[in-house]
């Protein structure tokens, strides 16, 4: 019997430093809305908010939550103080920021010590980030695999469209 989690008993997690985040992390709330996922949306800040970040990420494998997506801007440090915090597996967005354009958010979350894992993905790749999570979600249930394999196959299939398009009308 395959097993199917559709009446979900789980949430993917999605935290972020500032409202001002929210712009740059919609295509990790869109993608996994699409999926039919549960979804916990929160503003933490590793520096603003400290306490209620570590609150957060303490209590969210009893919370239900499978994944957590953090993204952040600048001095990012919230999605590896989330994931010193938890033993679910942590995303990280690097959020673009004014002055260095987000390679400063992105080496704050890429260059993690050892034993201390974030999943990094591109500065502002938040529709990535979501897909992982989902990805990960798929391993545990079998309805969402089958809708990872229905987009994957509607996303190939609207590449091989463009080549076709492509052949057939030229430049
Ligand atoms: C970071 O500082 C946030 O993640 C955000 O990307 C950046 C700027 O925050 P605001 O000044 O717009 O609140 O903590």
């Amino acid at each position: 019997l395959s097993k199917s989690h559709s009446n979900n008993d789980y949430k993917i997690s999605i935290v972020m430093g500032s409202d001002s985040d929210l712009v740059n992390m919609k295509p990790a709330i869109d993608i996994i809305e699409e999926f039919g996922i549960e979804k916990d949306i929160c503003i933490l800040s590793a520096h603003r908010t400290p306490l209620e970040m570590m609150e957060y990420a303490k209590n969210a494998e009893i919370n239900k939550i499978k994944v957590i997506i953090a993204g952040a801007g600048g001095s990012a440090h919230l999605p590896g103080m989330v994931a010193s915090l938890t033993n679910l597996p942590v995303i990280g967005v690097p959020i673009e920021s004014k002055v260095l354009k987000g390679i400063d958010s992105l080496l704050s979350i890429v260059q993690m010590p050892g034993g201390i894992p974030v999943a990094t993905v591109a500065i502002n790749g938040s529709k990535n980030a979501g897909l992982l999570a989902i990805q990960i979600i798929s391993l545990f249930d079998d309805a969402i695999k089958i809708k990872l394999q229905i987009f994957r196959d509607k996303q190939s299939e609207s590449v091989r469209l463009k080549n076709n398009n492509l052949n057939q009308i030229g430049v």
